[in-house]
């Protein structure tokens, strides 16, 4: 996928038609025009950056009374938690049940202290993706910076060794290969947010395109 227009690729999405029926779905879990796969996609645009533990690094800065750097073993020393969630991608696949753990982004704002006026996190990877969302989505108690996934090391083409995991929106707003998270006062966007992707992305009311 690394040779595609970004623009092209949101044009051939916005194109296709919904495969699922809403009938299948009793328990209305999979939000409109989603349809259900056991199966966990692989998105990437560009290449997989693959990163040596050793070497891996995850900074947090610009509006924060204390900017971090962490690296691997302070990662882990800091609290986790498992959740069990649903993945939606724009793409229209969405897959029920995933399970995960991580450190809370929570956890992350207590020490890095976010001051009053960050009022949005850009996401930052390995590998140069962005994606920005509002400080108050990032609260959510389901937000992760996860690096298990079905109990076992999150696999490189899925984000590994970290990557933040925001289920409530659609996946692009899941960084992977995290490593940076920078606190705003004004709003930004990221890297799909400005090939056409929409600025929230929640997939219960469609927000797809921007
Ligand atoms: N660093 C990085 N993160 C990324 C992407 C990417 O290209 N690079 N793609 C996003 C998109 S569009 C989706 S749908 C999900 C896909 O995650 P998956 O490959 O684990 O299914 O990752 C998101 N996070
Ligand atoms: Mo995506």
């Amino acid at each position: 996928m690394s040779d595609w227009n970004p623009l092209k690729r949101v044009a051939l999405l916005k194109a296709a038609k919904p495969k699922r029926q809403r009938e299948d779905d009793p328990l209305n879990r999979v939000p409109p025009g989603q349809y259900t796969t056991t199966k966990f996609p692989v998105l990437t645009y560009g290449d997989t950056p693959k990163i040596a533990l050793q070497d891996w690094k995850l900074k947090v800065w610009s509006l924060v009374e204390n900017p971090i750097e962490l690296n691997w073993e302070q990662l882990l020393a800091l609290p986790r938690k498992e959740i069990v969630c649903d993945l939606h991608c724009v793409t229209r696949w969405s897959q029920l049940d995933t399970k995960w753990e991580g450190v809370p982004f929570s956890e992350i704002a207590k020490l890095a202290q976010p001051k009053p006026e960050a009022r949005y996190v850009m996401q930052h990877c390995y590998g140069g993706y962005t994606t920005n969302l509002p400080i108050t989505e990032m609260y959510g108690d389901d937000v992760l910076l996860a690096f298990h996934y079905d109990g076992k090391p999150l696999p490189t083409e899925h984000g590994g060794p970290l990557r933040m995991l925001v289920p409530k929106l659609y996946l692009w707003k899941s960084a992977k290969w995290l490593n940076g998270l920078e606190f705003m006062a004004r709003d930004r966007r990221g890297f799909w947010e400005k090939n056409g992707y929409h600025h929230h992305g929640d997939p219960w009311t469609e927000e797809r395109f921007g």
